[in-house]
């Protein structure tokens, strides 16, 4: 069986962690199906929307620890390094750039670097039983895989001081409320939650919404003026699309559109 499920539903496509039998921690096989699998969606000009979600239990408890246990039987020093630079960031950095929504369908427990991938991805729809841990503190390491870009962008320093230094279970009443995922429903109600949000996006202009999030992540780092100046050069592309032509005549022939994608 594949550690990676690859799902289509129309233009929407659901990337589903599986490893159920360790709440779907990240081993070095999933971290590359799942690199890549984003990889083909950025490409893929039929999948407007992504979904990563995890199978059974848990959303993904975060690195394997299994799958690195060699490295704490040898005295050698441990290096990590190397292994985020290789394996995690390159993910996260996908994640981000990926020019389609990407919705987490957190389905149970996000912690360590599961909780870092629930973070990079631009929705969080959670379910009443999901948990967020940043688990790191728990063994001795700092947030990676951009939990500490992400964290105090969404939730605000202290509340990211709190979870990433406490290393405490958020619940997803928690998590709604401080902002740190978008909605929460029923556990049974998830599939159609996501389903519902990830085909409203998947039906709107898809070049906008990529520049969308080109400008949202540039804004992070930007000052105003810049950012400005970015937003007109992003409108002028926008500006120039067929979707955005049709998106007025449209409206003003009283009528719902149709985006193409062009
Ligand atoms: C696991 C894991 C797991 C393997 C549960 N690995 N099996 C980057 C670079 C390199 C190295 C280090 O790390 C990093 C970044 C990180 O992600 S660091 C953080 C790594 N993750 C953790 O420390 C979380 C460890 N897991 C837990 O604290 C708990 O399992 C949580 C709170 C996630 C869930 O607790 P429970 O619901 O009580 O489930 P459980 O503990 O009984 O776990 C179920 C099974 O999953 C169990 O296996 P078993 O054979 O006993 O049924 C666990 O061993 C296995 N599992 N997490 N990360």
């Amino acid at each position: 069986m594949s550690k990676l499920l690859i799902e289509n539903d129309g233009a929407v496509r659901t990337l589903r962690l599986n490893r159920p039998e360790s709440l779907n921690a990240l081993d070095n096989e999933l971290l590359t199906s799942l690199g890549r699998a984003v990889a083909d969606a950025d490409k893929d000009k039929t999948v407007r929307c992504l979904v990563i979600t995890g199978a059974g239990r848990g959303f993904s408890s975060g690195q394997d620890l299994a799958d690195v246990a060699a490295r704490y039987k040898s005295s050698e020093p441990i290096e990590l390094g190397a292994h985020l630079r290789e394996r995690y960031n390159p993910l996260i950095m996908r994640i981000r750039t990926i020019e389609k929504p990407v919705i987490a369908a957190v389905n149970g427990v996000a912690a360590g670097a599961g909780c870092s991938l629930a973070l990079a991805c631009d929705l969080r729809v959670a379910t009443e039983s999901a948990t967020f841990i940043e688990a790191f503190i728990n063994v001795g390491l700092v947030p990676d895989s951009g939990s500490t870009f992400m964290l105090p962008r969404l939730i605000g320093v202290a509340r990211a001081v709190d979870m990433a230094c406490t290393g405490r279970k958020i619940s997803a009443a928690e998590a709604l409320q401080i902002g740190l995922v978008n909605q929460v429903v029923p556990d049974d109600q998830l599939a159609a939650a996501v389903k519902k949000l990830a085909d409203k996006l998947a039906g709107l202009p898809p070049r906008a919404i990529g520049l969308t999030k080109r400008a949202i992540n540039a804004a992070w780092t930007a000052d105003l003026e810049s950012q400005l100046d970015y937003e007109a050069m992003l409108q002028t592309t926008a500006g120039q699309t067929r979707d955005h032509r049709e998106g007025v005549t449209a409206f003003l022939e009283k009528r719902p559109p149709q985006f193409t994608g062009e």
